[in-house]
């Protein structure tokens, strides 16, 4: 297995969520184990703390529904820059905070990625899209809307920074997605993002709709950033966050993408985002989110091959 040195980056942003709790995210974690977790299986770790909260920019957007923008715009922005800085070496995992916070990591992975001339791949694993425009999103939270930021969509200036690097729509993957708001699958339908929804993951099996996706970015020598939203998981295995949605990934489907993102070796980057440990039931979310950090960086039951006929 390759040792990999994995960055612990603590991002307690609440403030893109429609409800408070996921400031409380990274404690969550590191209590529930995650630096031993990885640690056990070999790797070199750094825990370099949490991000402390920027002062508000000075943006305002047209749409008054919009919440928390001028906060959640200033963290886009030392988020950018502390994600481009931490890439530079290892593999940082990024521990939110809600969903607003892949704006600014991915901005900065994007960024990197475009100076060491890699394409970078982006597996969004999460109930929604997350593909609002800061004009379509009706609730007004923002972590509806860093995929179609990041991706180059209209509707975001003046409100998030301008971005260096945008994320190709074509290298996207979003898989587990089951909540799609009516302007969202407007935009999804021609900017050439792959959306496994549950229906298709129903259909064909979650493992050859992932195998397919990476093996596109082997063949592209490309980076991958794993966005981990906790409603990517069925809400029986995962109560802890405030967007659930029925229907969603088993414990066995969770562990298999991540075991097959750990074979695959592509993975470079990782969110882990919308834990909300006051919705958690006595830690088991936030277990089960290092068990499945775990099985991306190499929990394995057996060496594989195991068996032949
Ligand atoms: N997330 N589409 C809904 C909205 O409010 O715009 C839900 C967004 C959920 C965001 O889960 O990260
Ligand atoms: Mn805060
Ligand atoms: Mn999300
Ligand atoms: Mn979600």
């Amino acid at each position: 297995m390759t040792v990999k040195h994995c960055k612990l980056i603590g991002v307690p942003v609440q403030e893109g969520a429609g409800r408070l709790g996921c400031e409380m995210g990274p404690s969550s974690l590191r209590t529930a184990g995650l630096a031993a977790a990885i640690t056990g299986l070999g790797h070199r770790l750094s825990d370099l703390g949490n991000l402390s909260a920027p002062p508000a920019s000075q943006v305002h957007h047209p749409n008054p529904a919009l919440k928390n923008l001028p906060e959640i715009s200033a963290w886009v922005e030392l988020l950018s820059q502390a994600a481009y800085d931490a890439s530079a070496e290892g593999m940082p995992i990024f521990m939110g905070g809600d969903h607003s916070i892949a704006a600014g990591t991915v901005a900065g992975i994007a960024r990197r990625a475009a100076e060491t001339g890699r394409p970078l791949f982006m597996l969004w694993l999460d109930a929604h899209p997350d593909f609002h425009s800061l004009e379509s999103t009706v609730s007004g939270n923002i972590h509806g809307t860093p995929v179609a930021y990041l991706t180059g969509q209209a509707g975001f200036g003046g409100g998030l920074p301008p971005l260096r690097a945008t994320l190709d729509p074509k290298r996207v993957a979003m898989l587990g997605i089951r909540s799609v708001d009516p302007a969202e699958r407007r935009a999804l339908g021609h900017c050439g993002v792959s959306v496994f929804d549950m229906r298709a993951i129903d259909e064909h099996g979650i493992a050859p709709l992932l195998s397919r996706f990476l093996d596109r970015v082997t063949a592209e020598n490309g980076l991958l950033h794993v966005s981990f939203d906790v409603d990517f998981l069925d809400p029986s295995i995962a109560p802890a966050v405030g967007t659930t949605v029925p229907g969603g990934a088993t414990f066995r489907e969770a562990h298999l993408v991540m075991e097959m993102l750990h074979d695959s070796g592509l993975v470079s980057s990782l969110d882990l985002v919308e834990l909300n440990p006051f919705l958690d039931e006595r830690g088991r979310t936030a277990t089960l989110l290092v068990d499945l950090v775990a099985s991306l960086l190499g929990r394995r039951v057996m060496d594989r091959p195991t068996w032949s006929f």
